[in-house]
């Protein structure tokens, strides 16, 4: 095994920086206003803003939200370059982010929401992910077309790569359409379109996802092993978005994602009269 170098230091939960930036985190979730850079944010290396991302969904866990599934960040080359980011990330689901399929979704708690078309995995059975990526691939049973909402914490959606590692990759709310026994040949290259009120129509493939958006499971396996995450039954994985992110207008979104059907949301501002 490889000998950590010097410099990398062991990270607890009472580590200054971490607890630092999970406060200043959950203090824009629930003001929904953003982190201005002025300078003071709390230099993190990846393994500590893993750990202020565990911090800070474990605020949300205190409180009642249970974790829902896990999700992946820059697994296509249209959202690294959109962010100007070049590694895979990886993110935790709670069940207060989920919008039914059809539900309405209020954007007066959120700062500055964008949208990004997704397929979702289902994990099928409690999986322990230092067993390896076939582990978790074995594991999923079914996949479906998703939508998720994002929204950084950091003004301008301006970040390194550590900096959205701690604002649990700038997840925010999530819809699942029709759920698809998972046929692994059959995933690889489906159409995948973003249909959105007063706005262009994106388009792209789940080719876009590494080539192959089972790979997205083998990345997950090997960052959540890396870094502490869990997955049980019945949880989600989303895989990353296939295009580039678009904000959000109000009205209705639809993802519609060749043979596996459509999820559509309505976005309503509750402060506008
Ligand atoms: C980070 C979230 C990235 C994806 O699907 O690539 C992500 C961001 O772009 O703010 O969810
Ligand atoms: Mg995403």
């Amino acid at each position: 095994m490889r000998a950590l170098p010097k410099e990398e230091h062991t990270v607890t939960s009472n580590d200054e920086a971490v607890k630092a930036a999970a406060d200043r985190l959950h203090e824009a979730v629930e003001t929904a206003r953003p982190i201005i850079d002025d300078g003071t944010w709390p230099d993190l290396d990846l393994a500590q803003a893993y750990a202020a991302q565990a911090d800070l969904v474990g605020r949300r866990l205190a409180r009642g939200e249970r974790q829902s599934g896990l999700k992946l960040g820059f697994t296509s080359l249209a959202k690294m370059a959109q962010m100007g980011v070049s590694e895979i990330i990886a993110g935790r689901l709670t069940d207060a982010m989920a919008v039914p399929d059809g539900g309405t979704l209020d954007v007066a708690g959120l700062i500055h929401p964008r949208v990004e078309p997704e397929i979702c995995f289902r994990v099928a059975r409690d999986v322990d992910l230092a067993d390896g990526p076939e582990a978790l691939l074995a594991a999923v049973d079914a996949v479906a077309p998703a939508l998720e909402v994002i929204d950084s914490r950091y003004d301008g959606f301006s970040f390194d790569l550590p900096r959205v590692v701690a604002d649990n990759t700038s997840a925010a709310a999530y819809a699942i359409g029709p759920w698809s026994a998972l046929d692994r040949a059959g995933i690889g290259d489906l159409a995948v379109s973003m249909e959105l009120t007063d706005a262009p129509t994106t388009r792209g493939s789940t080719q876009a996802i590494l080539g192959d958006p089972l790979d997205a499971l083998r990345r997950l396996a090997a960052i959540g092993a890396a870094h502490g995450f869990t997955i049980h039954e019945g949880e989600l994985v989303l895989a990353g978005a296939a295009t580039a992110a678009a904000p959000l207008p109000l009205g209705t979104v639809r993802v519609a994602v060749a043979t596996l059907g459509e999820v559509a949301i309505t976005v309503v501002d509750g402060r506008t009269p």
